[in-house]
């Protein structure tokens, strides 16, 4: 699968020698009580692990491991209980996926644990804003990150969605802490940048940041999106299951089409056909 808009990388290198090959499918596994859609559901480390190599069978390249809630309204959790949640599970996927995992935590100690327990990339929705030890702890590891623009706590964030220019002032987030990495150690290239849909912004931010998606790309560094079963997504396609799939089918195509290069999904296995129907118009349009 290769469409990609001349200026977004192809792949991504990781220090294992791993490539990962865009655009990819990112496979979501919330180790927590109370995600949106999926809470509770994967708490049992063999449940986790079963759903894990389930997305990968089902096309995911990448699996993104989370032990804190961010939804909106959630309530903060303690390093010791994220680690709790996701340390014994990366602990016993690490040699049974062949896909990366990833990290999804704000916190340095999480992700250093996780990274010293197999995990390659680190995902910090809070852009390395929540805990100034997090560029140096990824750098050290000589991992890969994942930059998310958000605004306030996930307890204060609906609060904050107030922008006079939303593209250009996730943009401009990003593309300022993609350098604070990059000056920590972190190498360029494995930076991934995500304008978080859904975190510090209303339905019409999500909708705008998907219309300005290129300009995002334009920063030259891969876009990740993620909008698997939103609050927008329901609010816009309808909020059953198969509307949200569907809703959230829509957006992953129009965002591989604007040239982003990973989504992040709750069901891979129509996100690989939703991507591989993308790239193939993608190609013939560009041929
Ligand atoms: N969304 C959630 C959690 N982590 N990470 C990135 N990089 N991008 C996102 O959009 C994102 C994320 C919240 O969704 P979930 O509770 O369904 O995992």
């Amino acid at each position: 699968m290769s469409a990609q808009k001349s200026k977004s990388p192809q792949s991504l290198r990781l220090k294992d020698g791993r490539v990962i090959r865009f655009p990819a499918v990112m496979g979501i596994l919330n180790i927590t009580p109370d995600s949106f859609s999926d809470g509770g559901r994967f708490l049992d480390p063999d449940r986790a692990v079963a759903h894990a190599l389930a997305m990968e069978a089902a096309g995911a390249t990448i699996i993104d491991v989370g032990g804190e809630s961010t939804r909106p309204g959630a309530a903060m959790v303690s390093a010791e209980d994220e680690l709790d949640r996701v340390l014994p599970v990366i602990e016993e996927l690490r040699d049974r996926l062949k896909v990366p995992i990833s990290i999804d935590t704000r916190k340095a100690v999480v992700a250093s644990a996780a990274l010293d327990e197999g995990a390659a990339i680190v995902n910090d929705v809070s852009g390395l804003t929540f805990d100034r030890a997090m560029a140096s702890a990824i750098a050290q590891a000589d991992a890969a990150l994942i930059v998310m623009h958000m605004r306030g706590l996930p307890a204060t964030m609906d609060r904050l969605a107030r922008y006079t220019d939303v593209v250009a002032e996730v943009r401009a987030f990003l593309e300022r802490q993609a350098q604070v990495a990059i000056s920590a150690g972190v190498d360029r290239s494995s930076i991934i940048v995500d304008p978080g849909l859904g975190f510090a912004k209303n339905a019409r931010h999500n909708l705008a940041l998907m219309g300005g998606l290129s300009e995002l790309c334009a920063l030259g560094y891969p876009v990740l999106v993620g909008a698997s079963r939103k609050r927008f997504v329901r609010a816009i396609a309808g909020d059953g299951e198969t509307d949200s799939s569907f809703g959230t089918a829509a957006v992953n195509a129009l965002a591989i089409a604007a040239g982003a290069s990973i989504v992040r999904v709750h069901e891979p296995g129509p996100a690989v056909a939703v991507v591989k129907m993308a790239v193939a118009i993608a190609e013939h349009v560009r041929v």
